[in-house]
């Protein structure tokens, strides 16, 4: 587990801390091939949180498997612990036992049952225990006392592990933390703790220096650089590299490292460019999973986040795939479900805001989408909110924007009095399915501004 690196996005992760992690941990791993690992080090992408719907829709039709869920990056017992230790049954001799704990080199053997359960631990302290032991029955100057103590070292090699071994080993979790497991290994009379399987077998010892000198686990964070937003036990883990495009944080490193900010639409962007700079091939699956992460980061390239180098590589990655970019990121916008799962009170008075027109309060309200059809087939739902909300506040009217980030225009739905409206537009807002009005972007500077004046 000590060469494991975990390629961490941020807390409650978006498709780009996803996407971004796999995307890394692929490119970690090919340079490791290409230019060498002499650590051995094993890059495995991981998430803080739930997979948001749409990095698993982008994942399944990929065959690629989910990061694993990483719940925090303290050390474990499984982190530090001895794996499949040796062990002996219950009726083999201590000759054998012995031999075979000096073969190997170690201090205990875990001692099991004729199923592989675990039954105890057979130590060298106990051997040792037992010849001392012998030694109570030497008398001074009596010669036949030394006989009785060589007869019973003898008769030690034939003695059964089983009547020698500890049984009162302290059983700890391979999920345990181990500054936990430490107390309880200190508090312990043995110096070693077991970790057993469901069916009871040993998999793994943990000796008191082990605990005491544990490594810390390696983390690379993407898409963050915030300790806030990154895993629990940040603080004590050794973070190997920072990809990221928000603004400098406080994660603080002990050594130097590489940390590569840019202020580009999507991290996803920042591993693309690397891949390509770095000459290697972007297999399919890892393509779709980058750019996917590049269009809903930039909203399909039309957020004011998006930048030149966001634009060439997500046409650089379409081109590799063969996708054109509005067909594909409708797509994964449709995988993400929002129009149809959010709840009509979000979708209406997420974005709203009361304005005082002539002695009445009016509310506009914006939803802003990438797919209109979908949004707008909960028109009667959506109506039905902005009257009870135009009823429950007394308003003049409620005006809705369902905002077309895609084709730059919003469909005006109104509810109450729409003399205002019609006659700052010039248009007759009254009808079913609302109007369409290209162009219009902005509540503030293109609506509110206009029925204010
Ligand atoms: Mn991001």
């Amino acid at each position: 587990m000590t060469n494991t690196v975990l390629v961490l996005g941020h807390r409650n992760p978006d498709n780009d801390s996803i996407s971004a992690a796999i995307g890394h941990a692929y490119l970690r791993t090919k340079l490791a091939e290409r230019d060498g690992n002499p650590d051995g080090l094993v890059y495995l992408p991981g998430r803080l949180g739930p997979l948001p719907p749409e990095s698993k829709w982008v994942l399944e039709r990929n065959g690629i498997d989910e990061p694993i869920l990483v719940p925090h990056v303290h050390v474990r017992v499984k982190d530090v612990m001895t794996e499949n230790p040796v062990s002996v049954t219950a009726d083999e001799t201590m000759l054998e036992a012995g031999r075979l704990l000096r073969k190997l080199n170690v201090r205990s053997l875990a001692v099991r049952d004729l199923d592989g359960k675990f039954l105890g631990l057979i130590s060298t302290r106990a051997i040792a225990e037992r010849y001392i032991s012998a030694t109570d029955m030497l008398q001074e100057g009596e010669e036949s006392s030394s006989m009785a103590v060589a007869t019973s070292l003898i008769d030690s090699l034939t003695q059964k592990v089983g009547e020698l071994m500890a049984t009162n080993v302290l059983i700890l979790d391979g999920e345990d933390l181990v500054k936990d497991a430490a107390a309880d290994l200190i508090a312990s009379e043995l110096r070693e703790g077991v970790v057993l399987d469901s069916a009871g077998r040993a998999i793994g010892i943990v000796t008191r220096s082990d605990v005491t000198n544990a490594p810390k686990r390696k983390v690379i964070l993407v898409d963050h650089n915030e300790s806030r937003q990154a895993a629990p036990g940040i603080e004590g883990a050794d973070v190997l590299e920072i990809i990221d495009h928000h603004r400098i944080a406080d994660v603080s490193t002990a050594n130097p490292i590489r940390f590569l900010n840019l202020p580009w639409g999507s991290t996803a962007t920042i591993v693309t460019y690397e891949l390509r700079k770095e000459g290697f091939d972007i297999p399919r699956g890892i393509a779709e999973v980058l750019l996917s992460a590049i269009l809903t980061d930039t909203v399909i390239l039309k957020s004011p986040t998006t930048t030149e180098i966001d634009k060439d590589n997500a046409s650089y990655l379409c081109d590799l795939l063969g996708v054109e970019l509005r067909d594909f990121g409708l797509q994964v916008f449709r995988a993400r479900g929002g129009e149809e799962s959010i709840s009509v009170e979000k979708f209406v008075e997420a974005d709203s805001k009361e304005f005082l027109v002539n002695d009445n309060v009016v509310l506009i309200a914006q939803h802003e989408t990438v797919d209109l059809e979908a949004a707008l087939s909960r028109e009667e739902e959506i109506r039905a909110h902005m009257c009870k909300l135009l009823n429950d506040k007394k308003y003049d009217f409620v005006l809705l924007l369902v905002t077309d980030i895609l084709s730059e225009g919003s469909q005006f739905l109104l509810e109450g009095n729409p003399k205002i409206v019609n006659n700052s537009f010039g248009i007759d807002v009254d009808q079913q399915g609302g109007v369409w009005m290209p162009g219009i972007l902005s509540r503030k500077k293109q609506v509110a501004a206009r029925i204010l004046s």
